[in-house]
């Protein structure tokens, strides 16, 4: 077995040390067309995104491996899953977000996936990387939401965001994600980004309805290491193209 190594993780260290920002954009293997897998693999090599992210909250995709193949073949980025559940882990990939939904209050989501995940990942080459997940509200049910079965935290409470985000980092996790859902109809609030930048010594990702590049400067401003865009480029595969006029 080839050895594991923790590339991802430390280029994502050293780009917030460097104050380099990163982008990722997420593919949901369920909405990949495949007809089209040329063209989206020729946007995404034309796009300024550092990481793709593959997963989704449900996945009935059975050629995620299939997926991630064609992608190392003529992408050269990272190649990070981010899985709903422990069905979507694929060894093909670069690493693993091994997430536990901390604003949630469903054991599954906690750590009863993650149980069921440990053995297939120990045999795995993948890179895993300890993730902190915290949803927030976002004016619609999002599918995350409706699949844990947890309830966001609510966008005026800062302050329990920023202290699940350090309890997530006391507890050791390498990466908070602030998640607004996808396709949320709002994205997680600057103030909030900027709270939990602040006060975090970890990167931090934010995802979720970042739909203009407008919103994604300002997600960085506000001291975001990596948005994650979904909807808007699985929409408009066009959509970074928009950036450079
Ligand atoms: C969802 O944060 C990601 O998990 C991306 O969301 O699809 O709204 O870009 P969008």
């Amino acid at each position: 077995m080839q050895k594991k190594t923790e590339n991802t993780y430390q280029e994502i260290v050293k780009s917030k040390a460097d104050r380099k920002k990163l982008l990722a954009i997420l593919l949901d293997p369920d909405k990949i067309v495949w007809r089209d897998l040329d063209n989206l693999i020729l946007k995404i090599n034309q796009s300024p995104a550092s990481h793709v992210f593959i997963g989704g909250s449900l996945v009935e995709s059975n050629r995620i491996d299939e997926l991630i193949i064609r992608l190392k073949q003529n992408v050269n980025l990272p190649i990070v899953l981010f899985p709903g559940n422990p069905s979507q882990i694929s060894n093909e990939a670069d690493a693993i977000l091994f997430l536990s939904l901390l604003s949630g209050r469903n054991p599954d989501y906690l750590i009863g996936h993650q149980v069921i995940a440990a053995p297939i990942l120990k045999q795995s080459n993948l890179e895993i990387i300890s993730t902190g997940y915290i949803l927030i509200e976002s004016g619609n049910e999002t599918a995350v939401a409706r699949v844990s079965k947890t309830n966001p935290v609510a966008r005026s409470n800062g302050d329990l965001v920023l202290a699940t985000a350090q309890a997530g980092e006391m507890l050791g996790n390498k990466l908070i994600y602030l998640e607004a859902g996808s396709g949320a109809q709002q994205a997680v609030p600057f103030e909030m980004i900027a709270l939990v930048a602040q006060n975090l010594e970890i990167p931090l990702i934010v995802g979720g309805g970042i739909v203009d590049l407008q919103g994604i400067q300002k997600a960085y401003a506000a001291g975001a290491d990596l948005v994650v865009i979904g909807t808007a480029f699985e929409k408009d595969f066009n959509f970074f193209n928009h950036f450079n006029q």
